[in-house]
């Protein structure tokens, strides 16, 4: 697909679908000297809010928490990595994962090369329950029917409760399988494609998607998946939530 500059990667005011072979490495000043690939940020179409990245960490390298005080989600896609936060240390490997509250000081070091997939955003309190550290393995988490089709299967790998201002999830989708409506909401998306091939349609378009894409989802863009090939596909999924509209606009 490089050849003459072709590429199925696409950017438009209301979503994006970003493929591995568009993928552009910096640093950022807290992750050391790992590559990381910003891949949503409020700079993307009309605008994000929240950022969505992979961060490649060599062996040996160390990270610290977000400048500014953000929410972080960590999952593992590759390699082992090693958190520790409020006296604890876990050793996290494939498809583990930590939530890290808004102002948590901690670490994040591998002392082999691994590659994690990482959310954050800036935390809208509400009420006086505030979040906690989470962590977790999707493979662990209990499978739903999506709107009751066996086919398509949801995990939620964070809590399901109010205080919390956004869901990480996974979407599983058996092949010919499909989300039963074309969804227009409020609420955000980013999207890592981590199995399998399928056909996304963002707007008025349908896109071919396969592992290792990533795909962001604005305010009410209509959106729609089919699983393609001969096996599952999973996507990793972040959405925004619980949160009126209006306490977002500052
Ligand atoms: O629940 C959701 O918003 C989810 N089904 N959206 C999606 O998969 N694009
Ligand atoms: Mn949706």
């Amino acid at each position: 697909m490089k050849h003459l500059g072709l590429t199925r990667s696409r950017h438009l005011p209301d979503h994006a679908l970003i493929t591995p072979d568009t993928f552009v490495r910096t640093r950022l000043a807290e992750w050391g000297d790992a590559g990381i690939v910003l891949h949503v940020t409020p700079v993307i179409g009309s605008g994000a809010r929240f950022v969505q990245f992979t961060a490649e960490l060599p062996a040996g390298s160390r990270a610290g928490e977000p400048l500014n005080g953000y929410q972080r989600f960590v999952f593992v896609l590759e390699g082992r990595v090693t958190v520790s936060v409020g006296g604890e240390t876990r050793e996290l490997g494939e498809y583990d994962y930590v939530y890290l509250p808004a102002g948590t000081p901690h670490t994040l070091s591998s002392a082999e090369a691994a590659r994690v997939s990482v959310f954050e955003k800036p935390f809208q309190p509400a009420g006086e329950v505030l979040p906690a550290v989470c962590w977790g393995n999707e493979r662990q988490q209990a499978a739903t029917p999506f709107e009751g089709d066996d086919g398509v299967i949801a995990r939620k790998l964070l809590p399901d409760e109010p205080q919390f201002d956004f869901m990480v999830s996974t979407m599983s989708f058996a092949p010919g399988a499909s989300l039963p409506y074309t969804e227009v909401h409020y609420m955000e998306h980013g999207l890592l494609m981590l199995e399998g091939e399928g056909l996304y349609k963002l707007g008025e378009q349908y896109y071919p998607v396969q592992t290792g894409d990533v795909i962001w989802m604005g305010a009410h863009c209509p959106q729609w998946y089919a699983a393609l090939g001969k096996q599952w596909s999973k996507y990793l999924l972040y959405k925004d939530m619980n949160r009126h509209p209006l306490t977002s606009l500052g």
